[in-house]
């Protein structure tokens, strides 16, 4: 599928590891032992219901092939980021026809499938686990490659303000590396071009995410991403705009980091700063090539949960709606919606089968699913929301307030967290740049809850805050739907 065909998508991050076993039950998972927990394909497709009822209609998977085997010190495999040969399935997330049928099974639903790539680096255990450095491990245990030479000679990564270090020195660490591909040869490049190329072709893949996208050399990636022929959204893990950018130049998308971090910091307490929200996102809309393609997320499997962070349920609430509200395509990263805590890898990696995929008293799995359908709904009835680009309204009476509108949704944060009930939003009329589209005299509701809101008669909109919760307005028809859930 292309760039065109995922922006009105919304995406849900499966670690399969972590997902569903394929018998339905529910073994113990300890994230700290760093071991596979037992999570399959087959147990994807089982649970498929419990995803696409809340509204997402694409799923990312971890990365499918096979990977090194055994404990290497910071334990298993069991996230797929190890990668021993190219051309073999994972077998602990199940065969070949597994992964097919889960292909098959998104598609009869009309849901898409991304899978998780990567290109700029292989692993293999040392052989020998003395602290001798650099120690020795098995080049002919990395396929299909051609030993030692087709990899960059063995140097961390210790300048990540230098280019030439991050693409050609390796991630890791002496007991645990990340045996960096030549990138640069020509062998590698076509290895690599028709694998992917295949793989997509072999599982009709959709999309792609691009693990450690700025860890090779940037002319490396239009081909790869013509090969694969799908979507491709690529991870550059930075917090500034003019990094991450050019990035978006190459493939598809990336993954809005930049934004992430702004938007983290804003909720994750009541003295963030939401101003600066509307900076960094409006570098994002200058400097990325399509903004429209990002993918927009407020967790995933390497970074803290918001809830490790902060449990005020209110700056929870507002943390995620942003991501169904702004650009870029909105990924959910499994359990956030059951309210999961885990702080940094690999506590943010537990078994959502420990959550018995509940969906009753689910107070973040409602919103999830009502932002969802605030969506669809905004997509359905304005023809160029996919295209339109958020505007921003800092409020100058709080420094907890921020609005957003893309019509036809205007969404009204704060940080202010539960007990905020003073914060006011004020929103300009339609005829001031960048107001909220309304017109004097209508009736908005909240997507959440169904209260009413009435447009003034300039076109603008003032509406106080209620215990911190967000606010997700739309015209009554329309809204309506969406907030009896029908
Ligand atoms: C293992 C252990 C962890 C342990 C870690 C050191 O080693 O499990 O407990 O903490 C996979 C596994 C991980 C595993 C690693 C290493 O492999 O999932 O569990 O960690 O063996 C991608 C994936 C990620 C994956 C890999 C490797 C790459 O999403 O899941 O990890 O295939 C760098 C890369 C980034 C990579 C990340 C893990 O490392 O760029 O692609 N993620 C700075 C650098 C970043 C760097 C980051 C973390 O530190 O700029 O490039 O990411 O090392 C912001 C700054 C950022 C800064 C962040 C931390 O703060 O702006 O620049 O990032 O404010
Ligand atoms: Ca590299």
């Amino acid at each position: 599928a292309s760039s065109d065909n995922w922006k009105s998508r919304s995406i849900y991050q499966v670690l399969t590891d972590r997902f569903a076993m394929a018998d339905g039950s529910s073994p113990s998972c300890d994230t700290s032992q760093r071991k596979y927990c037992g999570g399959t394909f087959s147990g994807i497709v089982n649970k498929l219901d419990y995803i696409q009822n809340m509204g997402f209609d694409a799923i990312w998977i971890s990365p499918v092939v096979q990977n090194v085997e055994g404990d290497t010190g910071v334990g298993e495999a069991y996230h797929g980021y190890w990668t021993s040969n190219i051309n073999n399935i994972n077998s602990h997330f199940g065969s070949s026809d597994d992964l097919k049928r889960l292909s098959s099974a998104l598609h009869d639903r009309g849901m898409y499938l991304m899978v998780d790539v990567v290109v700029n680096h292989l692993a293999a255990i040392p052989t020998n686990t003395s602290d001798v450095y650099p120690e020795p491990f098995d080049y002919s245990t990395l396929q299909p490659f051609g030993g030692q030479s087709s990899f960059h000679p063995q140097c961390f990564i210790s300048e990540y303000n230098n280019q030439t270090d991050v693409e050609q020195c390796w991630l890791g660490t002496p007991g645990n590396p990340l045996i960096d591909l030549d990138t640069e040869n020509s062998t590698n490049v076509d290895i690599m071009n028709n694998w992917v190329k295949n793989l997509v072709s072999e599982y009709s893949i959709d999309g792609l995410r691009i693990d450690t996208l700025k860890h090779v050399r940037k002319d490396f990636w239009p081909d790869f991403a013509s090969s694969a022929g799908v979507y491709t959204v690529g991870e550059v893990l930075i917090d500034n705009t003019t990094y991450a950018a050019p990035y978006t130049q190459l493939i598809s998308g990336i993954l809005d980091y930049p934004t992430y971090f702004a938007v983290f910091n804003a909720f994750t307490s009541t003295s963030g700063n939401v101003s600066h929200i509307a900076e960094i996102a409006q570098q994002a809309q200058k400097q990325y090539k399509d903004p429209f393609a990002s993918g927009s997320f407020i967790e995933n499997h390497d970074q803290p949960r918001v809830q490790s962070e902060t449990s005020d349920q209110a700056l929870v609430k507002n943390a995620i709606t942003w991501v169904f509200v702004n650009d870029g395509i909105p990924i959910l990263y499994q359990g956030q919606e059951q309210g999961y805590q885990g702080g940094s890898d690999p506590a943010n990696r537990e078994a959502l089968w420990l959550s018995g995929y509940n969906t009753d008293n689910k107070p973040l799995l409602t919103h999830v699913t009502k932002l969802n359908a605030a969506r669809k709904a905004a997509i359905s009835s304005n023809p160029n929301f996919l295209s339109t680009q958020a505007t921003f309204h800092v409020q100058q009476s709080s420094t907890h307030g921020i609005a957003i509108s893309k019509p036809p949704l205007l969404t009204l944060l704060t940080n202010g967290g539960e007990g905020d009930s003073s914060t006011v939003w004020t929103v300009p009329g339609n005829d001031n740049e960048g107001g909220g589209g309304f017109e004097g005299g209508q009736t908005l509701v909240d997507v959440f809850t169904c209260e009413e809101v009435n447009v003034k008669s300039d076109g603008s909109v003032e509406v106080t805050a209620r215990n911190g919760e967000p606010m997700v307005l739309m015209v009554k028809e329309i809204g309506e739907g969406v907030c009896k859930g029908s």
